[in-house]
């Protein structure tokens, strides 16, 4: 078993879709091992993304990802870091397969409504960013 970070984005929270996307995941065998609503500050949201810190796009993505609350979850399953991002699809929803939640729910490359962890590495750290290990089951 596996467990992935997983965020519904502000724009995605804003759509009043939270419940059609924690579906998919369920109804793909993602279990939901944790969750809780957010806002996170600039800060923090700076904290969480200080792997992209010298993107162009770092200072644009961290204001969005703190203009509203955000749902934060740990999926767990049978190789969930890949599944969740075949379940999200391509970061660019112009690029993303049908039936995806990008494909679906998002509305440009940054507003991409879902995050997802991208190895075992940052899966930990993600994880350990907003959770204790007392909050998974
Ligand atoms: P994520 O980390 O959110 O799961 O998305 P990802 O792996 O598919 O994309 P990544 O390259 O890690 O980028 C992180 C987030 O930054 C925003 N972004 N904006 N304006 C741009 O060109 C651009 N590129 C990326 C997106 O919100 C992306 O999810
Ligand atoms: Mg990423």
């Amino acid at each position: 078993m596996e467990r992935t970070l997983s965020i519904i984005k502000p724009d995605a929270v804003r759509k009043n879709v939270i419940g059609e996307i924690i579906s998919r995941f369920e109804k793909n065998g993602l279990k939901i091992a944790a969750m809780k609503k957010i806002w996170m500050t600039k800060q923090e949201a700076k904290g969480f993304y200080i792997v992209h810190k010298d993107k162009p796009f770092y200072d644009s993505l961290t204001d969005f990802m703190s203009e509203g609350p955000i749902v934060v979850m740990v999926l767990e399953g049978e190789n969930a870091i890949a599944k969740n991002r075949e379940i999200m699809g391509a970061t660019n929803p112009a690029n993303a397969a049908p039936g995806t939640i990008r494909k679906d729910f998002a509305e440009n490359i940054e507003r991409n409504a879902v995050h997802g962890s991208d190895s075992p590495e940052t899966a930990a750290f993600e994880i350990k960013y907003f959770f204790s290990e007392l909050e998974i089951f």
